[in-house]
């Protein structure tokens, strides 16, 4: 029970100019997809925000072939200081409309405001600052003899952070000199549409970048097609492997950034109530909707009782509802499919025999909510310590000695990241080396850097984002043929 009510402190929508339907970018301009229309709705009331085209494999092919002709005729020839201007104008443009975009992106998709104004878009930005550097100086990033561009890459994202998957995705990919055809969800598909009128506001060359909308087969669509010399896709681990199947034997390459089931490691000398936020920042942040959430928590076992009573206590000050209002913590759940997902594991866990507890916090009647959830009494073999449950659940396991915190902790099919709360340095950095894990954070939990590479092991995926190893994947070296 919260010892006060906060008084409503709505972010205005009024920024935001919504329009009834949007079609597809294509070539720079917008245009009818083929497709059957869809509507995007915004999770936390339901409401109908927009229609919203969808491509069919002809409009791909439009796509595919407008992003050929802009690389052929124009991004190809141009030179890297040049490329790197458009990329410093869209920078700039999105730190302009940062509001507009913060909103949209919050209607769109459930995450507080707070997160979307201070998170998703301040580093979308920072993306694109960053790779505006990088354009003119790629012979100089070690990445070998005679960088160059793969030609037209096909972009496939998740809900969960779309502006910033756009900018993970766009930014390198247009400082390298290829072009793209991105598709955004289907649940959150308007921050993406307001980036391609940023790209007409950056007179950006038309077919450079390329918008369009649409479900699964839109994506595979975009796989599929001949014309695609690259894919980049961020998604579930189950979609990554159908991509790896389909574009086995062909000349295209791949980056895959997939699922993750992270363990967060508290020692008894860590600082506990700055790991109680480190909990709370690495599996509440974003819902839980994070592919690199510390979803297991590995206390020691001398400490567990502690750590569980004051993360129970602390969750229970987490505001969860109106997502635009700026002091909620927890937002809406993205989809009333993800809401179901959850719900079914957290019954998995139940009847397999942890012990479920949560805030009991009150949530709005309209709208897909779910309560911040811990588990105590996990066991390794439990669907919820294997299972991605992409929300705000926790589950809390113990350990006792540094090496059974890191078998426990690579005793799972993903590899992309953990985190080490300790005192000791030197443990951090023994830890760091024997995690099979792409990102370790010591002391911190779910900070994401643009010079920071970012990826995983085992089924987390293969390639790097962001950083000097992040462009290595946009370019090809060595003689041209
Ligand atoms: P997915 O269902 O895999 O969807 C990802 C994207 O792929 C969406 O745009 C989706 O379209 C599209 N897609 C679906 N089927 C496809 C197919 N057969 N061929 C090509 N594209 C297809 O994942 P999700 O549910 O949106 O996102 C949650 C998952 O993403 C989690 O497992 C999470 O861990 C992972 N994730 C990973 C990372 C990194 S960096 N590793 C980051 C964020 C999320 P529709 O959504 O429109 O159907």
């Amino acid at each position: 029970m919260s010892i006060f009510e906060y008084a409503p402190a709505p972010e205005s929508r009024a920024v935001v100019n919504l329009r009834p339907s949007y079609g597809l970018f294509i070539n720079g301009e917008f245009v009818d997809g083929t497709g059957e229309s869809f509507k995007t709705i915004s999770p936390a009331t339901e409401e109908v925000l927009a229609e919203i085209s969808e491509a069919s494999a002809a409009d791909v092919d439009l796509a595919v072939k407008a992003a050929r002709a802009a690389y052929t005729r124009v991004w190809s020839r141009m030179s890297g200081a040049d490329r790197g201007k458009y990329l410093y104008r869209i920078a700039r443009i999105l730190q302009e409309r940062a509001r507009e975009f913060a909103v949209l992106e919050t209607l769109d998709n459930g995450k507080p405001i707070k997160e979307s104004r201070d998170v998703d878009v301040p580093v979308a930005a920072a993306h694109f600052f960053y790779h505006a550097g990088w354009a003119d100086k790629l012979e100089y990033a070690a990445l070998g003899p005679n960088p160059r561009p793969h030609g037209v890459v096909g972009q496939v994202i998740p809900w969960n952070f779309p502006m910033l998957m756009l900018a993970w995705k766009i930014a390198p990919a247009l400082a390298t000199g290829n072009t793209v055809v991105l598709k955004p969800a289907e649940t959150t598909p308007l921050t993406a549409l307001l980036f391609a009128e940023v790209c007409q506001q950056a007179e950006l060359p038309p077919g450079v970048v390329n918008i369009v909308t649409g479900a699964g087969t839109t994506g595979q669509a975009i796989v599929d097609h001949p014309g695609i010399d690259k894919i980049a896709f961020t998604g579930s681990t189950g979609v990554g492997k159908a991509i790896a199947r389909a574009i086995a034997g062909t000349r295209k390459k791949a980056t895959l950034e997939l699922g993750g089931k992270a363990a967060n490691i508290i020692f008894d000398d860590a600082p506990i109530d700055q790991a109680v936020e480190g909990i709370i920042n690495g599996i509440f942040f974003n819902q839980g909707h994070v592919c690199c959430a510390g979803s297991r928590l590995l206390v020691q076992e001398s400490i567990a009782d502690e750590v569980e009573a004051r993360l129970k206590r602390r969750l229970q000050t987490l505001r969860v509802g109106d997502p635009l209002d700026k002091n909620t913590d927890v937002g809406a759940i993205n989809s009333r499919g993800q809401l179901t997902r959850i719900t079914e594991l957290v019954a998995a866990g139940e009847a397999e025999g942890a012990q479920r507890w949560d805030t009991g916090c009150p949530l709005p009647d309209k709208g897909f909510w779910f309560r911040p959830t811990v588990f105590t009494g996990v066991s390794q073999t439990h669907r919820i310590a294997q299972e991605e449950i992409f929300g705000p659940v926790v589950s809390m396991l113990t350990f006792r000695t540094p090496q059974e915190a890191v078998a426990k902790a690579n005793n799972t099919p993903y590899g992309l990241s953990a985190g080490i709360w300790t005192d000791k340095g030197s443990r951090i950095l023994w830890m760091a080396d024997q995690l099979r894990a792409g990102v370790v954070w010591a002391n911190t939990f779910n900070r994401f850097d643009p010079a920071s590479p970012f990826g995983g092991y085992k089924e987390s995926g293969y390639g790097r984002e962001g950083g000097r190893h992040g462009l290595a994947a946009y370019v090809v070296t060595g003689e041209s043929a």
